[in-house]
């Protein structure tokens, strides 16, 4: 499906022809399903972008493998495909070889919370100055609906046709556990609080930061679990979520199938490169005496 840019848009508006999706066919192209809340994820980075006048030389995104790896395609700067999972090493090297850039490492939750989860958690210890963008839709898109770890106890998914049996992983809490300096959750029904919080990871906060962005997948999640029409999953998603301030006089009963949002944790320490800085400092001065 593409859509002619409409005259009036904001003319420097990042959908243009200076982004790869510009260039390549001269219009706004979705590569998502109808009602995938991926697209509006794109969107909103359009805007933080643009309202912020970010140099997206020193914003380099690394990507994984799943449907969200099509949202750098329509996003402006320049984007380092990596293998499955290991976007987090990816962008800790980038971060070590050039400290003064920002790596955003853009995974679905197949991807952080599967195959990469190491690479999650050492980033996160680690304290290296970047972004995780994880993107929870409960389900591996991109190659068929399996279950992603995040799905919620019973829920069904193409491997799971008779409900999910095992317990579910919260990367908030994974997060927070590992040393992550700044995290929050909201969903693509809380955008404002979504690009505030995309904003201060990027721009304000210095060191590791766990955004998380609870996004509908109607195709898969949604038809298997009869969730209805794209926008009743995405009206799902808005009535079960909890701001973390009325979850903490909520009983775990209250809390099953919930959605916790908010930002649940910020702090300032040394990250990866300000210590190993540290050391190039002290030869540097040894070397002078
Ligand atoms: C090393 C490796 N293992 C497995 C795959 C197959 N694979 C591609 S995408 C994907 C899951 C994607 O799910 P998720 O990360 O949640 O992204 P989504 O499609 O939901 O956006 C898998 C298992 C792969 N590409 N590479
Ligand atoms: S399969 Fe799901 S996540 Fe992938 S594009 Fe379609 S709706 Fe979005
Ligand atoms: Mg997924």
């Amino acid at each position: 499906m593409s859509i002619r840019i409409p005259e009036d848009e904001k003319p420097d508006h990042p959908y243009t022809p200076t982004t790869f999706t510009g260039r390549k066919f001269g219009t706004v192209v979705s590569f998502f399903c109808s009602g995938c809340g991926y697209g509006a994820i794109a969107q909103m980075l359009c805007r933080i972008y643009e309202d912020n006048k970010l140099d997206m030389n020193k914003y380099p995104i690394v990507n994984g493998v799943g449907c969200y790896t099509m949202i750098p395609l329509i996003l402006p700067g320049k984007t380092f495909m990596c293998l499955h999972g290991r976007g987090p090493a990816v962008a800790t090297g980038i971060k070590m070889a050039h400290p003064e850039m920002k790596p955003i490492s853009i995974q679905g939750d197949g991807d952080a919370l599967s195959i990469g989860t190491n690479h999650f958690i050492h980033a996160a210890r680690r304290n290296v100055d970047m972004v995780l963008l994880l993107l929870h839709n409960k389900v591996y898109g991109m190659t068929g609906g399996q279950l992603a770890p995040t799905m919620p106890e019973e829920w069904k998914a193409s491997t799971a046709p008779y409900g999910f049996k095992e317990y579910t992983i919260d990367a908030v809490k994974l997060a927070l556990t590992a040393g992550a300096t700044y995290v929050a959750r909201w969903t693509t029904a809380h955008p404002r609080q979504f690009m505030k919080s995309m904003t201060k990871a990027l721009i304000e906060h210095k060191g590791f930061a766990l955004v998380e962005i609870v996004s509908q997948c109607p195709t898969y999640f949604g038809r298997r679990n009869d969730m209805g029409d794209p926008v009743e999953l995405f009206n799902w998603i808005k009535d079960n979520s909890i701001n973390i301030n009325k979850a903490k006089t909520m009983s775990e009963k209250e809390l099953l199938d919930k959605i916790i949002i908010g930002e649940f944790h910020e702090e300032r320490k040394p990250t990866l490169s300000e210590r190993y800085m540290e050391i190039i400092d002290s030869l540097d001065k040894e070397k002078k005496k």
